[in-house]
């Protein structure tokens, strides 16, 4: 350990800690842009610079603190002239080639450049230069690119290539005609880009948001003629709350649904139950290729990031995928047929919506495959963002709010379904109900704890007789594309041997999607998006009444009046799709 010294005070931390590492320690808040913790930690924006001397020495310049060591008898002063008109100079360079129409962009509030601005006190630009000529690149189902925003911070760039092992994003052109963008200047439909979205969570302003369908879901609700039916992803009830000022990781299912009818849906239902309706899919198709020696490992197919990314850089292994459409698609297949047919409501004037954390759902939504008779499974998928702009624009008052009810007949849920919002939740889920068939008992014993966890690599073995053998079930779950292609790797070169895998294209699976609320770089400092929001439905499926998949009543009277049995006949044509090379 060393002790370094920052504006008088005196903090004994870590050797391999920056000096803005240290500067928390001792309670001080170095001001930063460009940082994003253990990932982007470049001294791009210098807005963090500080003044030092070590033992009476002073250092030229004045170093960025996101990547200066400390080291012993260090004195730091953050809050100098010196240091001041620096930062003010730097800050304004940004702002001179940025496109400052704060009062119609849609980070309005929660623009991390603005709020710097807002902290530095900044009146005044002094540099009016001619600004970067704007190009918005709004041609993919999922992603919008607006170089005008863009700072060029390389937090995406960091992002897409060091965590997600993709590297779609770079620094292109020279000088002042820098641009952060794909290669060649290609459209993000026109490149391996997965749809995932962690650039987006990494951006700290509007440089990289989701290509939006709110005015098309408006135009739904409001059109007398049409049946408008919603569904919400696991992981949105996490992270809905944090656009109207609940902690990181608050359980507001209640005011979601709430909200979601005041909002003119006609019907409220939840994507937890087809997370439920796929389980008992998947975990047939997994207990047949078990016993009829099917193409193994067999690999999940609910994250389209992950189906994207797995087309893109691993056909060799598309037999190995799951062939169970995503819960968001099975869900609109069921409601155009079994639920149209049961109320009696033509599926062509049912309008399906989804609401996802996630932005590479927008483009699964919109695959040619993703439909059944002619009807699109789901029509418009918003993210979990959209949905809170949606309700503010209505001006519900989120907070006050009273909790209700998911409808009937495709709002029942278990906490298997629940939990599918965290990487290892897919597994675990699974597990619940195979152990249970396999055994042929109502085991008390669900809580698969090596498979929780924001580890990128998990592994787990299980004992179940299959056939009257007793047999160690392996599987393995990773999250991030990285940690995808490590797995994939490690059963290619036969070093690893797995009857099942799960795979979310997000570090830490859903919870933490393209599409979930923003949390700045400051607060990922204090808070860990993916643990406390995965808490979170970790905490729901501890509290409901039913945790097994297959004991879901709306499931089972699914099967029992419709479909007849899992993979049976019908269920392959609604709820099963082929991914080919
Ligand atoms: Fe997910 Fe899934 S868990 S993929 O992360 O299988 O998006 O939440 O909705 O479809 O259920 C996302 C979440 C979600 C699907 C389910
Ligand atoms: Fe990279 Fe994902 Fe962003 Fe595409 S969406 S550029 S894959 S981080």
């Amino acid at each position: 350990k060393v002790n370094v010294t920052i504006n008088g005070i005196t903090v004994n931390v870590p050797k391999d800690y920056t000096v803005l590492m240290a500067a928390r320690e001792a309670g001080i808040d170095i001001p930063t842009l460009c940082f994003l913790k253990d990932i982007n930690e470049i001294a791009a924006c210098r807005v963090c610079v500080v003044e030092v001397d070590i033992k009476g020495v002073p250092m030229r310049n004045l170093p960025a603190s996101c990547v200066l060591q400390v080291q012993d008898g260090m004195n730091v002063r953050t809050n100098t002239p010196k240091v001041r008109n620096a930062v003010k100079m730097n800050v304004e360079l940004i702002l001179a080639n940025h496109n400052r129409e704060c009062l119609t962009c849609l980070r309005n509030g929660t623009c991390e450049l603005q709020k710097l601005c807002d902290e530095l006190g900044i009146d005044d630009i002094e540099f009016q230069g001619a600004k970067r000529e704007a190009k918005i690149d709004n041609l993919s189902y999922s992603i919008v690119r607006d170089s005008s925003k863009c700072i060029l911070c390389g937090r995406c760039v960091s992002t897409c290539r060091d965590v997600q092992g993709i590297g779609i994003l770079d620094f292109t052109k020279r000088g002042f005609k820098t641009e952060v963008a794909p290669a060649f200047d290609y459209s993000m439909k026109d490149v391996p880009c997965v749809y995932c979205g962690q650039c987006i969570q990494a951006c700290p302003v509007a440089a990289l948001r989701e290509r939006s369908y709110i005015d098309d879901v408006w135009d739904a609700i409001d059109d007398p003629e049409k049946f408008v039916v919603v569904q919400t992803a696991p992981a949105v009830r996490a992270s809905l709350g944090e656009e109207f000022g609940y902690p990181v990781g608050t359980d507001v299912t209640g005011k979601m649904v709430s909200a979601l009818k005041r909002l003119g849906f006609d019907k409220v239902f939840d994507t937890n139950f087809s997370a439920d309706l796929t389980i008992l899919e998947e975990g047939t198709e997994l207990l047949s290729r078990v016993t009829n020696g099917g193409k193994l490992p067999m690999i999940t197919s609910c994250s389209p990031g992950w189906i994207r990314y797995c087309e893109l850089n691993y056909p060799e292994f598309l037999d190995n995928l799951s062939t169970c459409k995503s819960p968001q698609q099975m869900f609109g297949a069921i409601v155009k047929s079994y639920y149209a047919e049961k109320e009696g409501i033509d599926p062509s004037k049912i309008v399906s919506v989804s609401v996802m954390p996630c932005t590479s759902k927008k483009t699964e939504a919109n695959r040619p495959e993703m439909e059944v008779d002619g009807y699109r499974d789901v029509d418009y998928s918003l993210t979990t963002r959209e949905l809170g702009d949606m309700i503010k624009r209505a001006r519900i008052s989120f907070t006050k709010l009273p909790d209700e009810h998911t409808d009937s007949i495709l709002g029942d849920y278990t906490g298997a379904g629940a939990i599918f919002g965290a990487t290892g939740g897919v597994m675990e889920a699974a597990l619940r109900t195979v152990a249970d068939i396999l055994t042929g008992k109502d085991l008390e014993s669900i809580e698969y704890q090596a498979v929780r966890g924001i580890e990128g690599v998990k592994e787990a073995s299980v004992v179940l007789p299959i056939g009257g053998v007793d047999t160690e079930v392996k599987v393995a779950v990773a999250h991030g594309t990285a940690n995808a292609a490590k797995v994939l790797e490690s059963v290619k070169a036969g070093e690893k041997e797995y009857h099942f895998i799960e795979v979310m294209a997000c570090p830490g699976g859903c919870v933490h999607g393209g599409g979930q609320s923003h949390v700045s770089a400051k607060a990922r400092l204090d808070v860990n998006p993916k643990v406390s929001r995965a808490n979170a439905l970790y905490e729901l499926d501890r509290s409901l009444p039913m945790r097994k998949s297959h004991k879901n009543p709306e499931v089972m009277k699914l099967y029992e009046d419709y479909l007849k049995e899992p993979n049976g006949h019908l269920s392959h044509k609604l709820l099963h799709t082929h991914y080919t090379k």
